[in-house]
């Protein structure tokens, strides 16, 4: 049962209502240390990291660096984040020769990534089926050789999660386009794809606008559909100066999530030590799940009512000047009626009121928001909501106020920033081809969901994925096992081992690289990479400690080497990149918007904010205007006898890195095979407590999975509504269940019925 370390231990559940981070997290992060073997280095690393000058850069989230970038500012799920890669533990050829892939493949994904950092390239050998060594040079030389064998660069999809630095980025996304496709799938599309196109049609740039400072500005701040205590623990500082200083907090989620409790800043040791807690929420607000644009289309409609009488509650000026399709969406939210407002959001008209209430007399608000809101149907709507909502009182291109999507990979921005998109815009391929002298691909190019669809038909030949664990991450476990089965190669750069190097092509090579944390050698000296924050600031990291094994190459490298295995004849000074990666960064430059003089703004002590035109109110728009949408209530109940699920993480878990079976602040212990369920639809299934469970999913196009012998946890949730955890539930999203709008995988919403178990 489950992926987790299973220690044993009954399961059980407490709601102990104790406040966040603080001694609970303290207990929980030398835990983590101490299995990772690295109770020493690992409490100087932490120190080292996100320090102003030459520490490097967290990889455990997006959320910026405090400002002054001098006090400490880190969390528990950092540490463990950082801890986990640093380990003493190896994976080296002893290893492998001693496990066949079978054999692994029983194991749990815990006791995979457990037993510490891969050391040198290995390549499948199916006759004795292990991994054996491979040089580099062969290695690179597989790649190029399957490569260019194709029939079509099209054969070939080439995925990342989003830790990649922007050098590499770049480097990545142009090895394949010299290559010619522009198959570039990466996590994003399960992640905020949603966020990005929404933001990009109503405002004219994919990202938010808000930084630090507009957060520490705020007179309210709406935090929607993100578990921030686990996921974002660094925002907790920020939600407790606010509430410091008076800011309204209102958390919008199906769950009541510790975040919007009381929680203990992350880097305030002495208050840990008093267990003084401070207050990270002044108001919760219970959608049902997807019910989100409902309830924010019934506090736009009091703002609008309002306006009959007071001329200050919509900002006509701004209206006027700035944006486009009022008229449209003001009829629309006014023929909304409050019945289907209130059956849709599962929220009673007297709290929409309530919270429409803080709008108004707010003078600067933020709306920011995570998953919550974008796996699921009408993500791209929803964000778009959240923009009107904002236009209605001018809440844009001002200080304190604007939407501030809070991103999940520690670089997954820069990522896009910097190339990888399976639908480029024209002029950044014009620009590319212009400066790099090559001759790009102008055709979409496949997402993560169509390069699973793609390899299961065998029109996809060659898997490449630069970092992630793409066969737990991406939807329809089964779907993909088979898609990424039937390649003929598979490529896995990592770190450390997990499922994704078992579930392998014909051939398969995992390919070793340095971490975040590790110093990166190249001929002209010590380099650093940069990454982009949730809130567009670049800044330079270094890692300081000796790399896990003198076999391993930097991302930077291994891309290199594959590329010109890859394209012999081509004209990009792959080796100079590599010798120095101010280079890279000066081609960057000229390339990509906002990167003008890279390399001496990004030595600059925070780095820098990339231009947001939104921010200064221009709107790179086909208006020219910030554009209103009038999008219909989409219908988010589940049909009759079923339930909605919502697939999530757990506090001790990063994505598919499981490091526990506790879900600490849901007061959960010994498991995670469950699901969160409201106590009257357990009461009508005839389901008690702790019960074994049977979960079926129903798909679009009618097919069923099930998983058997999950747990019955009663929880705070809305009735009709349950939760549970990813990966393990991947099981039940089916591939081709996904958003019309954004193409994403509907993780947060699908159709489930639940029986106690018949096994
Ligand atoms: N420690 C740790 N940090 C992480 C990660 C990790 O795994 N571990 N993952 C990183 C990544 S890649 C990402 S994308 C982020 C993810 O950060 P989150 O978005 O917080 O991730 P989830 O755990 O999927 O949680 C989704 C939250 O949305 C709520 N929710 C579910 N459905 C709805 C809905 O319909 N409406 C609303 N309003 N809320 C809903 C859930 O109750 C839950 O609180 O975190 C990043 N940071
Ligand atoms: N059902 C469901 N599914 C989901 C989600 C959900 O909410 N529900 N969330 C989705 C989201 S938001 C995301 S972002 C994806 C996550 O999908 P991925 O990004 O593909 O998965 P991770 O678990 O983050 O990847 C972990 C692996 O990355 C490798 N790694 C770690 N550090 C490095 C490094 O520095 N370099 C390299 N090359 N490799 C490294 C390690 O080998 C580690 O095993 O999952 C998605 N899947
Ligand atoms: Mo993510």
């Amino acid at each position: 049962m489950g992926r987790g370390p299973n220690r044993g231990g009954d399961p059980s559940q407490k709601d102990d209502h104790a406040p966040s981070a603080g001694w609970g997290a303290a207990r929980s992060v030398a835990r983590v240390v101490a299995e990772a073997r690295a109770p020493i280095k690992g409490p100087h690393a932490v120190w080292k990291m996100n320090h102003e000058n030459g520490g490097f850069d967290c990889p455990g989230c997006a959320w910026p660096d405090a400002r002054d970038g001098l006090h400490l500012d880190i969390c528990e799920n950092g540490i463990k984040h950082v801890t986990w890669e640093m380990t003493r533990k190896r994976v080296d050829r002893e290893f492998f020769a001693a496990h066949t892939v079978t054999e692994l493949s029983a194991w749990t994904d815990f006791a995979l990534e457990d037993q510490g950092r891969l050391t040198e390239p290995m390549s499948y050998d199916a006759a004795s089926d292990r991994y054996v060594p491979i040089s580099w040079a062969g290695a690179f030389a597989l790649v190029g050789t399957t490569l260019r064998g194709l029939d079509s660069p099209h054969q070939a999809s080439f995925y990342t999660s989003g830790r990649l630095s922007n050098e590499a980025t770049f480097l990545y996304q142009l090895w394949v386009r010299e290559f010619g496709t522009n198959n570039l799938p990466d996590c994003s599309n399960m992640c905020h794809e949603a966020s990005g196109r929404a933001l990009q049609a109503a405002i004219g740039t994919g990202k938010g606008t808000c930084d630090i400072t507009d957060w520490e500005q705020a007179d309210l701040l709406i935090v929607m559909a993100v578990n921030a205590a686990s996921n974002a623990p660094r925002m907790l500082t920020a939600l407790a100066e606010a509430s410091r200083r008076g800011a309204q907090i209102v958390h919008v989620n199906p769950l009541i999530e510790a975040a919007s409790r009381r929680t203990i800043v992350p880097h305030e040791f002495a208050a840990m030590a008093t267990f003084h807690a401070t207050r990270t929420g002044t108001m919760n607000v219970q959608p049902r799940i997807g019910g989100d644009l409902a309830l924010l289309r019934g506090v736009a409609k009091v703002v609008l009512e309002r306006a009959a009488t007071d001329p200050e509650a919509v900002d006509h000026e701004f209206i006027r000047n700035h944006t486009a399709y009022y008229e449209a969406y003001r009829d629309l939210v006014m023929a909304t009626p409050w019945e289907q407002i209130v059956s849709q959001s599962a929220v009673p008209e007297s709290r929409i009121r309530e919270l429409a209430e803080l709008y108004l007399v707010s003078n600067r608000t933020v709306i920011s928001w995570c998953l919550g809101l974008t796996q699921q149907e009408h993500g791209v709507d929803t964000v778009r909501e959240i923009v009107n909502l904002l236009l209605l009182r001018g809440n844009l291109g001002r200080e304190g106020a604007g939407p501030s999507p809070v991103r999940g990979h520690s670089n997954v921005q820069g990522n896009r920033t910097c190339g990888i998109d399976n639908r480029p815009p024209a002029a950044f391929l014009d620009r590319l081809d212009e400066v790099c002298g090559i001759e790009s691909p102008r055709e979409d190019g496949l997402d993560t969901v169509a390069t699973i669809q793609a390899m299961r038909r065998g029109e996809v030949k060659l898997f490449v994925a630069l970092g992630g664990n793409f066969c737990l991450a991406a939807p329809d476990t089964d779907a993909t096992f088979e898609g990424l089965r039937n390649t003929d190669l598979t490529v896995q750069v990592s770190t450390k081992l997990n499922r994704s190097h078992l579930v392998h092509g014909r051939a398969a090579l995992i390919l070793p690289c340095l971490g975040r944390t590790e110093r990166d050698v190249q001929r002209a000296g010590e380099q650093g990479v940069t990454v982009e924050d949730s809130m567009s600031m670049v800044h330079l990291s270094y890692g300081m400690r000796k790399p896990a094994s003198q076999a391993l190459l930097s991302e930077c490298a291994i891309l290199a080497g594959m590329a010109q295995a890859t394209l012999p004849n081509s004209a990009t000074p792959w080796e100079r990149y590599v010798e120095d990666y101010d280079r890279i960064r000066d081609t960057m430059a000229a390339v990509l918007p906002g990167f003008e003089d890279f390399n001496r703004r990004v030595r600059m002590p925070l780095g820098f904010r990339i231009r947001q035109p939104a921010r200064e109110r221009v709107f790179l728009t086909d208006s020219g205007r910030a554009e209103f949408l009038a999008s219909p209530l989409p219908d988010a109940l589940p049909p009759a006898g079923r339930l909605m699920l919502s697939t999530m993480r757990s506090h001790d878990q990063w994505n598919t890195t499981i490091y526990s079976d506790n879900d600490r602040y849901r007061g959960v212990k010994n498991v995670r095979t469950l699901l969160f369920m409201n106590s009257a639809d357990m009461a009508e299934r005839g389901i008690r407590e702790f019960d074994l469970i049977d979960i079926t999913s129903f798909a679009r196009d009618g097919s069923t999975r099930t998983v058997w012998g999950y747990r019955a946890i009663g929880y705070d949730i809305p009735a009709g509504n349950v939760a549970g955890y990813m990966p393990e539930l991947n099981v039940l999203c089916a591939i081709g269940d996904f958003s019309t709008q954004s193409d994403q995988p509907l993780m947060k919403q699908q159709i489930v019925e639940v029986v106690r178990s018949g096994r």
